[in-house]
């Protein structure tokens, strides 16, 4: 057992089972149900006024970034109603009326909050004071701001830094992302590992690798007017709805969308625009023109397949499918490329990838007769141990084809957090690139450390082996979005601290160190004013556009802080002389930060002054201009080896996704309307030969175990779900199902667990 005296809280969600029913997925998304859902929402936790005056501002210019999603807003043409059921949802939980206030945390224990549901927990309501927990407390009780300080502080100051860790979520502002890099910084360490470890690290590390950057490459007017649209592992209807307009922007203007998935998820299936009066009564685009089914992890097979018949399709007809001019002037490592082709076998690639050739063909020759392609991809690629080489094989498809760097050709990530990308450029990143910190340093008068430091699992792994003592986080639930629950619980529960920067309550709160702090600060939708003065802060979106973002809603406490005034406060309590940085006057005027961000930070020239021009401005990226920051100057190739996860018989493919009613570990509902999911979340969905092979019956109560390296770790009371999922592929949810996800168990090179292919094996629940 850990050190710690919380030992009694559960770390884990209740294992209970609600009343679930099942029904057909819809074979359309959004419509008048999205617009009802979001009204709904709304009115139940925010009231219809505040909410609906929260709802008429987001993403508009001059408004606030919705606080869901990183799709971008359209650089003109908004309507004045730029947001989706899910942004909805986002909004109606932070601007609640709800309140945890002092009063719930006198009357329950923390073994008693955590025997609550993750949606009971968010449904507590805005945290509103400053609280701490004792060495040997059952309770929080609340705190002076500055006592928080003083005693974070102290503990900071008698750990060496390298045993303190700096965790940030993606919400954070690019103002607090890049003080608090500072901060940590001249206190010592790069121990500030990310949300981005877990989710696009590997896309960023397969892109800077491959073509010089770590980010996308297209715009939205790109991806409108594109020809073909690959989505790839990824589900826009649930996680970024705003890109379904754009998609039906893009089959109305001509262009096909292909869906590499292993479900066929509804809102890839046909849009019913909610803006329009036609989708309201229920008139939908169709959407997907192909659908192909992978199997879970087998997308690098597939890439490989489509690699081939580009091949063959070139020697059909020379000089029309390969880029030979591009490919001789842009690039290295083609003829590596094409001998290491040729020893993949097509056998081969279908087993793996669960496809036939016909399928493969079929989705080759959409992507070959395209003249202009984009590729979009997030989760589904990313969380697997070869998603860096998967990523790698797609940047190979398009640098063949030459189909990047030019006007509606490229390869599209899809972030998750609205500020994920800001928080990397703003330098939240345990491996820092050392021209990033001599700017910082020749700017601020200091010498910041030059040793890496770690990201997620590592800083998991440290806690969990007594090298680390202090936890610090900037927004997120560390706890519940980790792997491996019960051995991140763990390691936390080593520290001698451990502090929360959030707007709602959460399980992370309630598995802690000895001490910990709760700190409540404002959310995005509120006004931050400072000596009286509002302050906007900045965001950049998925597709490099940097834009302000300002809110409008009284607070939900007047002892709420703004991210930027805690980080500068806990900063001047911690480092006090000993720092170069005017910390009191950057918190009283966010200009002043944004200035110095422009000094340290690339593309961010004149940054007050073009922060101001409607819809902010685009971030440089030299890939658009065929500009290559490689090593080499050239973009590259690369061979990819198959390296297919070896399933013993019996034993199934796991992956651990979102349902319709998140986002991430904030549980909205218990609905997931698109996969027919009424009222329950613990349910795992099931191949319905594989289901029969093992005699399940539908709905029947299962434990799920995964295997790993010899370990098992065992998820209880999951319902079985029979679903079109290819057989050996099985999904459950996120964070119900991370007790289940091996903390060794991480990809190559981006070390991001691999949340999407979990090997499992099933039997009847006992409990
Ligand atoms: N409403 C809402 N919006 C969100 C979030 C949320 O929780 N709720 N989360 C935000 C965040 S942080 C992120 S990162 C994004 C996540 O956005 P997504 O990546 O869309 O999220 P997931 O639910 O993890 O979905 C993964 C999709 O990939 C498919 N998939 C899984 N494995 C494979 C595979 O091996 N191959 C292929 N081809 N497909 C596969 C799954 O079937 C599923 O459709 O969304 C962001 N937006
Ligand atoms: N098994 C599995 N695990 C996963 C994933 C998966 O697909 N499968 N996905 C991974 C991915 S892609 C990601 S990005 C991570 C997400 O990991 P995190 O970003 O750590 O988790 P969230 O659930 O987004 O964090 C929610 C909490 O953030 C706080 N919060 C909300 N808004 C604000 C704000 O404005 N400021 C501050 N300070 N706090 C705020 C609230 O208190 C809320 O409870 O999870 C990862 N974990
Ligand atoms: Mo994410």
């Amino acid at each position: 057992m850990s050190a710690s005296q919380h030992p009694t809280a559960d770390p884990e969600p209740p294992r209970k089972l609600r009343r679930l029913t099942q029904s057909a997925p819809p074979n359309q998304a959004v419509g008048a149900t999205a617009v009802l859902n979001s009204m709904r929402h709304i009115q139940a936790q925010a009231g219809l006024a505040r909410g609906t005056k929260a709802l008429l501002r987001a993403n508009q210019k001059g408004g606030f970034d919705c606080p869901s999603c990183a799709w971008p807003d359209p650089d003109d043409d908004r309507s004045s109603f730029e947001f989706c059921e899910n942004g909805a949802k986002a909004i109606a939980t932070e601007a609640t009326r709800k309140r945890a206030t002092p009063e719930l945390f006198a009357q329950h224990t923390l073994a008693d909050l955590a025997a609550w549901s993750d949606f009971e927990l968010n449904d507590a309501g805005r945290l509103t004071e400053p609280m701490v927990l004792d060495a040997g407390a059952t309770h929080y009780r609340p705190i002076a701001w500055d006592d928080a300080f003083a005693l974070i502080a102290e503990e900071l100051n008698a750990t060496d830094p390298n045993e303190a860790i700096f965790y940030t979520s993606g919400r954070a502002s690019n103002e607090a992302a890049f003080l608090y890099q500072l901060f940590v910084r001249q206190y010592g360490t790069n121990n500030l590992p990310d949300c981005s470890n877990m989710c696009h690290e590997s896309s960023g590390a397969a892109l800077k690798m491959t073509i010089g950057i770590g980010k996308g490459t297209v715009t939205l007017d790109d991806l409108e007017h594109t020809d073909c649209v690959m989505v790839i592992g990824q589900n826009p209807g649930t996680n970024h709805p705003r890109m379904l307009t754009s998609l039906e922007k893009t089959v109305k203007n001509g262009g096909r969308i292909v869906s590499v998935n292993p479900l066929l998820e509804t809102g890839v299936k046909a849009f019913a625009h909610p803006q329009k009066l036609s989708g309201l009564l229920g008139v939908a685009t169709p959407l997907q023109s192909l659908h192909v089914p992978v199997r879970l992890n087998g997308d690098l097979p597939f890439v490989k397949g489509l690699l081939k018949c580009v091949l063959e399709a070139e020697a059909a007809q020379p000089g029309t499918v390969v880029d030979r001019k591009f490919i001789a002037e842009h690039t290295e490592g083609y003829e590596q490329l094409i001998a290491a082709l040729a020893e993949v076998s097509w056998p081969d690639l279908c087993q793996q990838s669960g496809l036939t050739v016909a399928q493969i063909r079929e989705a080759a020759a959409v992507f070959i007769s395209a003249p202009e392609c984009i590729t979009c991809w997030a989760m589904g690629l990313t969380q697997h141990h070869n998603a860096v080489e998967t990523i790698q094989e797609l940047v190979n498809l398009h640098l063949l084809t030459g189909k990047i760097g030019r006007p509606r050709s490229g390869l599209c990530p899809v972030r998750g957090h609205s500020n994920v990308q800001g928080d990397r450029t703003m330098g939240i990143w345990e491996r820092p690139p050392p021209p990033f910190l001599d700017q910082l340093d020749a700017e601020f008068g200091f010498k910041s450390p030059r040793a890496f430091g770690y990201d997620t699992v590592e800083a998991i792994t440290a806690m969990h082996e007594g090298k680390a003592r202090v936890f610090f986080a900037l927004g997120g639930n560390f706890l519940s979005a980790s792997p491996d629950t019960h051995y991140t619980a763990a390691a936390l529960r080593r520290c001698a601290l451990t502090v929360q920067v959030s707007t709602k309550l959460n399980r992370s709160h309630l598995i802690t160190g000895q001490r910990a702090l709760i700190l409540p600060c404002l959310g995005r939708t509120e006004t931050d004013l400072r000596n009286g003065q509002p302050q906007f802060v900045t965001v950049e979106n998925s597709m490099g556009v940097v834009h302000s973002s300002e809110g409008k809603l009284a607070p939900a406490s007047p002892h709420l802080l703004s991210e930027v005034a805690i980080i500068c406060c806990l900063a001047a309590a911690t480092l006090g002389e000993r720092s170069t940085v005017p910390w009191a006057a950057l918190a009283q005027n966010y200009d002043l930060i944004r200035e110095r961000i422009e000094r340290v930070v690339p593309g961010f020239d004149k940054f007050n002054l073009r922060i101001h021009q409607p819809g902010g401005f685009y971030l440089p990226n030299g890939v658009k201009e065929r500009r290559w920051d490689t090593k080499t100057g050239k973009a590259r190739f690369t061979v990819n080896p198959l390296n297919p996860l070896k399933l013993e018989p019996g034993q199934l493919l796991l992956q651990t996704f979102r349902s319709h009613d998140q986002f991430n570990t904030t549980i909205y509902g218990h609905n997931d309307r698109y996969r027919g999911i009424t009222n329950e979340r613990r349910v795992i969905f099931l191949n319905r030969e594989d289901m029969r092979e093992r005699g399940v019956e539908p709905q029947q109560p299962i434990d799920i175990t995964s295997h790993f390296q010899g370990e098992t770790r065992t998820a209880e009371l999951f319902l079985a779900i029979p679903y079109d999922t290819p057989k050996g592929c099985a999904a459950a949810y996120y964070p119900e199902a991370n007790v289940l996800v091996p903390i060794g168990a991480k990809a190559n090179i981006s070390q991001t667990p691999t949340s999407k292919s979990i090997v499992i094996t099933i039997t009847p629940s006992t409990g």
